[in-house]
């Protein structure tokens, strides 16, 4: 389904570099190429070399023209790529001789759109590629690479030949027979059901405990007034982000930034002290640490080595006990002046000054990122993916007791519902609107 109009756009980024990429596809992709070149043809895939001109003929630039005929392109379209000489003055007098000679600028993302629509990718592939662009740390591009290649497409193919299998089976039962699906099949179908189920639910999991991995693991550091949190994260940055001071309260609000360990980003968020306030502001300073709890990934609970342990430190010490289902490192902060903190009433604590070195907490924080970052389990990587597995899931679970008690209907009706969850991951039946946000969301000239 080819459309009629060419569209153009800059391809890369608007600002001064030593090449900037404008890129035409659509049908009159070529002609318009070559009316800007003065060629007479150009051969696909060669890079060919040529002096531009504008409609006045007069020399704009020159530049490596490269085509790609359809259906051999990243859209399916024609497609020319001029590779200009960097900056913006440039790409944009190309870009405005191309929609001259009959091309309009594309929307965003309507190159990878029209690719979705030709069948050159699915939108598994499209999500990457918009998130791949975005992506700001080592995990995260390793991450995306992979559904790029196509590793969830694989999975929901896989998923979705079970299904259809176990549909035929019951079909063909309903329709011509009076008795029950055959004991074998019955059990083979049960088979491919509680692998399929242990298969999302894993992937469901994996894909909430590595949230992380694209827009950074949250760290929280948490602990009662005064114990050192504002100069960890300073620490951290290296650099003065947050106000120090010995007067407990210091620290109101919630304060986060995006640092990288090893080959990991992280957002760290420093909270206010938790300590029963009477100050109003404190309090919800409080609150918001709390949420800042609830939200991260790792916790760091800091706690004074210079005082013995106390109420305040035991309400620290309720609140982690209360998120166990997270990774927790205690840290007995300001250990370079006299230790009396009891470290037995800690699990496993680390011994450390903010004043002097870090270094061992940043190891032990580098450790638990990299046991989570290197494993192959497949990841889903947008709510989108995440809310379609687990539509599908829910409807297999609704399959399991109509196909005990033999009501194949029910059963048939529960997987085909399964299906179509399954589908909409790499190539939705039809749901124009959805398309329409996704690629929306895309930048321009993708
Ligand atoms: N001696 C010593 N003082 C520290 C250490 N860490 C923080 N402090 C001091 O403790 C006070 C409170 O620090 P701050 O980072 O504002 O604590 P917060 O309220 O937990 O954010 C400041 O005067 C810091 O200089 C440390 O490791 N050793
Ligand atoms: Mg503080």
């Amino acid at each position: 389904m080819l459309e009629e109009d060419t569209i153009v756009a800059i391809a890369t980024a608007n600002g001064i570099g030593s090449i900037s990429i404008v890129r035409l596809s659509g049908p009159s992709a070529l002609k318009i190429a070559l009316q800007l070149s003065k060629k007479k043809e150009l051969k696909p895939r060669l890079a060919t070399l040529a002096s531009l001109y504008n409609s006045k003929s007069e020399i704009i630039d020159e530049a490596l023209l490269i085509y790609f005929k359809n259906p051999y392109s990243f859209t399916g379209e024609d497609i020319v790529e001029f590779q200009c000489h960097g900056g913006i003055a440039i790409s944009n007098i190309i870009l405005s001789e191309c929609m001259l000679a009959g091309a309009r600028i594309a929307n965003p993302g309507e190159f990878s759109k029209r690719a979705f629509l030709n069948n050159k990718i699915d939108l598994t592939k499209a999500e990457a590629i918009a998130k791949i662009i975005e992506a700001r740390s080592e995990d995260a591009v390793k991450l995306l690479a992979r559904q790029l290649k196509g590793e969830l497409s694989s999975f929901v193919n896989d998923i979705r030949e079970d299904l259809l299998f176990m549909l035929a089976y019951t079909e063909v039962t309903i329709d011509y027979a009076e008795e029950d699906l055959p004991s074998d099949i019955l059990e083979q179908i049960k088979t491919k059901l509680d692998a399929i189920i242990l298969k999302l639910g894993n992937t469901l999991e994996a894909s909430k405990r590595r949230e992380g991995l694209i827009e950074g693991f949250k760290v929280a550091i948490i602990g009662k007034p005064n114990v050192g949190k504002s100069s960890l994260l300073n620490k951290l940055l290296n650099f003065d982000r947050a106000i120090i001071s010995t007067i407990a309260g210091t620290t109101r609000d919630t304060i986060e930034e995006s640092v990288k360990i090893g080959t990991h980003l992280i957002k760290i968020v420093d909270t206010a002290g938790i300590r029963d306030a009477s100050d109003e502001i404190e309090k919800i300073g409080i609150e918001k640490s709390l949420e800042a709890v609830e939200d991260a990934d790792i916790i760091i609970c800091l706690f004074d080595n210079s005082h013995a342990k106390d109420d305040e430190d035991d309400k620290v010490l309720s609140i982690i006990e209360e998120h166990k289902n997270k990774k927790i490192l205690t840290v007995l902060n300001k250990s370079d002046l006299k230790n009396v903190f009891d470290k037995t009433l800690l699990h496993e604590p680390l011994t450390l000054s903010t004043k002097e070195d870090i270094n061992p907490l940043i190891s032990l924080i580098e450790e638990i990122l990299d046991a989570n970052t290197h494993s192959d389990e497949m990841t889903l990587i947008s709510k989108r993916q995440v809310d379609a597995v687990s539509q599908t899931l829910y409807h297999i679970h609704e399959a399991y007791s109509p196909l005990n008690t033999g009501e194949l209907e029910f059963f048939a009706y529960n997987i085909q519902e399964a299906l179509e969850y399954i589908s909409n991951i790499t190539r939705p039946y039809d749901n124009e609107q959805m398309l329409d946000v996704m690629f929306g969301a895309f930048c321009l000239g993708k």
